[in-house]
């Protein structure tokens, strides 16, 4: 009786829908099949014209890379749990420009991500990337760094869906020295998108990297990640409010730049120049020699209220000329931000090629930032990412834990 009740569980749990008919469907209002019913693992892609609904409160598996292609729908329901294998980069969640996603959890019920290891580490498989069609500096149609998919276009309100209570714990593998998951990727994201409420735990590169976009997000957070707790580049011009970042407490795990931001590296002009808000923002490191935030590449930037504690490095490290022309103009700020660090709270660098001698602009726009970065960090009383969202990560922890 129990072997029936669980048969008859796994069917409901894993259904495809398409909107094409099968031939034996005399109904006429469309057909339902359901596939790949293998201890639900989910082991295709959803196609194009296809919607997958993983149930509430069940738990799958995957093995190997699974793609939403475009015209695909992947609805994902509170309290899912994704188990991937533990082998590294294949296995990953990738949404495709011109797919949706719709993975909509709740405080109590969020959609956990993680690995099917024992004993549970960094990179033990890939992470979920978002691909969309929003501007990116790097061109229209930029190859995906995990999946070969294109991303990247002309629409700033481009959709994929919805992400909300979504962690990722225990991805982001490297594939080779220039291909890295991270926890969650965000490529080309467009602003009708929504992200709010999203974590990355213990995940191997970044916890979360944006590459170009114009998506807002809120209530983001990285508790321990290899490389940065965040990282943006090629034009994101989005925003983050309420965002914590906290690095692995043993120093010996490792850990990077709490942000690690650029505009782009082969030419720091390019436009559109990323240039997101970031609101209420703490980043806390565990004392290794390494910068708060690292902003260079031409990046700009609209930082209020951040918290940096616990760095060992820098904690405010700006580099380049065309960073410091924008802060100068006024176009990239600080305000009301404080830095607690074993080294200097700030660096202010052109970063000019060597050999070249500043001009008397670089040097207004040096003089003019370090004024900026002291003006925002006397007197100020910044309270960072909000208390209920530390309480939320720590909630996280303890349910990760548990599974
Ligand atoms: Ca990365
Ligand atoms: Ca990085
Ligand atoms: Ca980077």
């Amino acid at each position: 009786m129990k072997l029936l009740k669980y048969s008859f569980f796994l069917l409901l749990s894993l259904v495809i829908t398409t909107s094409c008919d099968d031939d034996d469907d005399s109904s006429g209002g469309g057909s339902e099949c359901i596939e790949n019913l293998d201890g639900n693992l989910i082991c295709r892609n959803i196609r194009d014209g296809e919607t997958l609904t993983l149930l509430e409160d069940s738990t799958y598996r995957i093995e190997q890379g699974i793609f939403v292609e475009e015209g695909g729908t992947l609805i994902i329901q509170p309290g899912v749990v994704v188990e991937a294998q533990a082998i590294g980069s294949s296995p990953f969640l990738l949404v495709e420009a011109g797919a949706t996603i719709r993975a909509i959890g709740t405080r109590a019920k969020p959609i956990i991500f993680t690995s099917d290891a024992d004993t549970p580490r960094p990179g033990d498989w890939g992470g979920i990337i978002l691909n969309g069609l929003a501007p990116v500096n790097a061109g229209d149609d930029v190859v995906a760094e995990v999946g070969d998919a294109r991303y990247g276009g002309s629409d700033e309100e481009d959709d994929s869906g919805e992400l909300r209570y979504v962690i990722v714990a225990y991805g982001g593998d490297q594939i080779n020295s220039e291909k890295e998951h991270n926890g969650f990727t965000f490529n080309g994201v467009g602003s009708g998108t929504e992200l709010a409420w999203l974590m990355a735990y213990e995940c191997s590169d970044d916890g979360m990297e944006w590459f170009g976009g114009t998506v807002e997000g809120s209530n983001l957070v990285t508790v321990g990640s290899e490389d940065d707790l965040f990282d943006w580049t090629f034009g994101w011009t989005g925003s983050a409010t309420n965002i914590y970042g906290k690095q692995f407490e043993d120093a010996n795990r490792g850990g990077d730049r709490g942000i690690e931001a650029d505009n782009n590296e082969t030419n720091n002009a390019l436009t559109p120049v990323s240039s997101p808000t970031i609101s209420n923002l703490t980043l806390l490191g565990n004392g290794r020699d390494v910068s708060g935030m690292k902003l260079r590449r031409g990046t700009g930037f609209k930082f209020s209220n951040v918290v940096i504690d616990g760095f060992g490095g820098i904690g405010i490290d700006i580099e380049s000329e065309l960073s410091l022309a924008q802060v100068a103009d006024g176009d990239a700020t600080f305000e009301n931000i404080s830095v607690d660090t074993d080294s200097i709270d700030f660096t202010v660098n052109l970063s000019l090629p060597e050999g070249t001698e500043p001009s008397e602009d670089n040097l207004a726009d040096s003089t003019a930032t370090v004024e900026a970065i002291e003006t925002a960090l006397e007197g100020s009383e910044p309270t960072g990412a909000p208390q209920d969202l530390i309480d939320f990560s720590e909630e996280m922890i303890d349910l990760i834990d548990a599974l």
